[in-house]
């Protein structure tokens, strides 16, 4: 075996990126940028400690208590006891199918929401689903915690699909360059969450366009709390959290105040203005929605939101709104009211005017490409019909058989004995988190497939350790990417780790459903058919794609499907002639007013987009908790990915927090100083990072960390979800809003 991976040097692909790796015997030694990434990450410098690190699962575990007497207190703190892979599978297969017996498969939860890694076979999520799939099914999850709410509210309002527009229907950079001339960027657009994509992103072009939009004067403006938000030499307008409904209400009204509404536009594409209209101008409320009200809420200067209304109707203006917008409470509504400022402005459906989701959010929002899709595992049908908001799960655990509402439709939650998760980390994303851990004390039997032991691998009663994609081949693709990549196994796989698919193969097969699962087929026949069908749909689409050996041989290929010159874009045909190509809204029109919604009868989401403040932000804050946190994703790495190897190296835990210098002083904070960041739901420790860039009023905590204290007092690592709130976006989008928290912070004497 040590042979076959003597030294050699290959490339392979991640959600960050592709990069070179170095390979000595069976251990990874080295990584380097790929020879054509114009902005590689840093992130694979840390990936040779990760992958070998002693937190990888070595072999099959199961908990102590649950394997002798199926306890479910211990899960977090109590000790695994390895056991051969036969064994284990064997107890797996048997609890499963008890489950199975007594309560039915609506008591299994396999939406194992999580980025996994990227490779287009060995993708955990499909794996775990095809696999409860052949067994009868599961209770599944809508959406995403990234755009969940969007996914909600965006269709009603656009009538599309909001993955779609997303992905295949914006503005391309190149767009953007040759016809913008004032950017708005509500929560910036940030480089650092460029560096990831999911599937993978070659060429990380992001900073590159940035620097050609300021050769060419483009005027760039950042809203939001964070002046790192967006690249250097773009203006900020530093505003608190969850206020942007207000700032975009006041852009608004300037509009309409000073007549400088596009009417004939929102007589032709949008139904509705004439009832939001009264709103905006405060003759429903007594309140006009006016620069000056505005800033009260926001804090931005009212001079400056006049002046860049002005600007906007005055020139090519696009409206860009970061997805941590939608991850609050009433995240629907700043998505709603970009809408509807970029229609009243009437440029929707012009190259480089309207608005967009998403750029900078993940790096391959805003390539231009011909659409080549295709290569996926097929997950079967699920013959349950259960799905519940993504975000959703802890409510779900505490609340059995008790109804929620989502998106006009009210039912029951499941009633879950048994919960399977691959390719995700809970205890990192889940929000609330010392809550969640008494939740997670419902389901009779918890088992995760993880390479490592994650905080939610340690809260799990059976864990079978996964390979990670350096220890399988695969094929690296994405729908947003141009590059396609053979993923060689570099390594065997560490300790005694199998693939997620040999896993359910040996699941499957004892509950009397490996044919199904399997096809007959092992991993390699598997990917040399998916690799068929695509190359054969790529050829359909006169696309050449080399044949698989050759792929391996040359181990990538840039594909030829970048759109040359400006995109065109969804809404263009729409505007063009609304009547042969409407929207896919109930009116077949962009919706200011929408009754559909209106009919669902939620006060937290009426039928018109309007001002509704949190819970918990600026203007609720308290003397115990008087800052509003925010909680991005790390510039570091991906999620919770690597973390351990992270951890290791000198300074960089616990996690930093960013905290403006008028906050840092009446706190007597100084930059490396450990700190306690607290609210009435838990605890965390950070180190302190003074910086200007941020608002005063407002601290940033990245997640990423592992979750690391058992229900005790206080997460050691710097994991925010134990300070942030899982309540639903709204009864609408219920989706995920981590960035609604209030906390104080204190020094920790040493
Ligand atoms: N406070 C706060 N919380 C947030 C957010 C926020 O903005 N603020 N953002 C949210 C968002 S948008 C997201 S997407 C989530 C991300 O949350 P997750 O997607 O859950 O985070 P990851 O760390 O990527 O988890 C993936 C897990 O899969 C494991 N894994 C990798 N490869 C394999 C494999 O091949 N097989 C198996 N079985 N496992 C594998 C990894 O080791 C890791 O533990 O976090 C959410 N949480
Ligand atoms: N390096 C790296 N990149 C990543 C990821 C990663 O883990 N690492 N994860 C990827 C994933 S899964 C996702 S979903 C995307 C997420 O992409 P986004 O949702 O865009 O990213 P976030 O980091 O949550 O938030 C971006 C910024 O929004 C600001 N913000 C927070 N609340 C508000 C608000 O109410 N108003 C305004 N105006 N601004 C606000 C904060 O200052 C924060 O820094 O990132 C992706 N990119
Ligand atoms: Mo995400």
């Amino acid at each position: 075996m040590a042979n076959s991976f003597a030294k050699q040097t290959k490339v392979t692909s991640s959600h960050w990126g592709a990069f070179e790796v170095d390979v000595e015997g069976d251990r990874i030694v080295a990584t380097r940028p790929f020879q054509s990434d114009p902005n590689p990450p840093h992130i694979p410098d840390i990936l040779p400690a990760a992958v070998h690190h002693r937190t990888r699962v070595s072999r099959p575990s199961i908990r102590r208590g649950w394997l002798a007497k199926r306890e479910r207190d211990g899960r977090g703190h109590e000790d695994f006891i390895e056991l051969p892979w036969d064994e284990a599978l064997d107890i797996a297969a048997e609890e499963i199918g008890r489950v199975r017996r007594t309560y039915g498969n609506e008591a299994i939860f396999g939406g194992s929401y999580g980025w996994g890694s990227a490779g287009r076979f060995h993708h955990a999520q499909s794996q775990v689903h095809r696999f409860l799939n052949c067994i009868g099914g599961y209770v599944a999850s809508f959406g995403s915690y990234s755009t969940g709410c969007a996914q909600s509210i965006m269709p009603h309002v656009f009538g599309v699909d909001f993955l779609k527009l997303l992905y295949e229907h914006q503005d391309g950079w190149q767009t953007i360059h040759d016809h913008t001339e004032t950017l708005v960027m509500f929560g910036g657009i940030n480089p650092k969450n460029s560096q990831v994509s999911m599937g993978g992103i070659t060429e990380h072009e992001t900073a590159g366009w940035f620097d050609r939009f300021a050769a060419k004067g483009i005027r760039c403006t950042n809203i939001g709390p964070q002046r790192t938000d967006a690249p250097e030499g773009c203006d900020w307008l530093p505003s608190r959290p969850a206020s942007d409904t207000a700032i975009m209400l006041a852009l608004a009204y300037v509009l309409e105040s000073e007549g400088l509404t596009n009417h004939d536009f929102l007589a032709r594409y949008t139904v509705g203005f004439e009832r939001f209209r009264p709103y905006l101008m405060g003759e429903t409320d007594g309140q006009p929605k006016t620069p000056e009200w505005a800033a009260s809420l926001c804090g931005v200067d009212p001079g400056a939101i006049d002046e860049l209304a002005r600007r906007m109707a005055t020139t090519r203006t696009f409206i860009t709104v970061a997805w941590s917008l939608q991850r609050g409470e009433h995240g629907e509504q700043p998505y709603w009211m970009s809408a509807v400022l970029a229609a009243m402005l009437g440029q929707i459906g012009l190259p480089g005017g309207g608005v967009g989701y998403g750029y900078g959010a993940i790096g391959g929002v805003g390539k231009s490409l011909i659409g080549l899709r295709g290569m996926t595992f097929s997950q079967l049908e699920n013959p349950i019909k259960k799905v519940i908001p993504v975000a959703r799960i802890g409510d779900m655990l505490r609340n059995p058989g008790q109804p929620y509402d989502f998106n006009g439709r009210r039912e029951p939650y499941p009633d879950i004995r048994l919960i399977y998760w691959a390719g995700g980390n809970p205890y990192h994303h889940h929000q609330d988190l010392n809550a969640l851990h008494e939740a997670w004390k419902g389901p009779e039997t918890i088992i995760v497939n993880e390479p490592w032991w994650t905080a939610t691998a340690k809260r799990a009663d059976i864990v079978f350790p996964a390979t990670t994609p350096y220890e399988r081949e695969d094929i690296g693709r994405s729908n947003l990417d141009d590059y396609l990549f053979y993923m060689p196994q570099l390594i065997p796989p560490v300790g005694e780790a199998r693939d997620d698919y040999a896993i359910f193969s040996g699941l499957a097969e004892r509950l009397g459903s490996g044919d199904t699962f399997t096809e007959d087929r092992t991993a390699a026949d598997w990917i040399s058919l998916l690799y068929e069908e695509y190359r054969n749909l790529a050829a359909k689409g006169q696309i050449e794609v080399p044949d698989l050996e050759t792929l391996k041989a040359r181990n990538w290929v840039r594909l030829p499907i970048r759109a040359e010159g400006p995109n065109r874009t969804f809404f263009a045909p729409f505007r063009e002639d609304p009547e042969a190509t409407p929207l896919g809204t109930p009116s077949g029109r962009i919706e200011i007013f929408s009754e559909t919604i209106e009919s669902f009868g939620y006060d937290d989401c009426p039928g018109h987009p309007i001002w509704l403040p949190p819970s918990e932000w600026l203007g609720t804050a308290t003397v115990a908790a008087p800052l509003h946190l925010v909680s991005p994703q790390p510039g570091d790495k991906l999620h919770s990915q690597l973390e351990s190897a992270l951890a290791d190296k000198e300074g960089e835990r616990p996690e930093k927090l960013v905290i403006h210098p008028e906050d840092a002083i009446t706190r007597g904070i100084h930059t490396g100083d450990l700190v306690r960041v607290f609210n009435s739901r838990g605890a965390c420790r950070a180190r302190a990072m003074v910086s200007e860039n941020i608002r005063p009023g407002v601290v940033a905590l990245p997640t990423g960390a592992w979750y690391g204290d058992p229900g005790g007092n206080i997460d050691l690592h710097g994991n925010p979800n134990v300070l942030t709130r899982d309540v639903g976006t709204s009864r609408l989008g219920q989706g995920c809003s981590a960035h609604t928290a209030l906390v104080e912070v204190v020094t920790i004497e040493t």
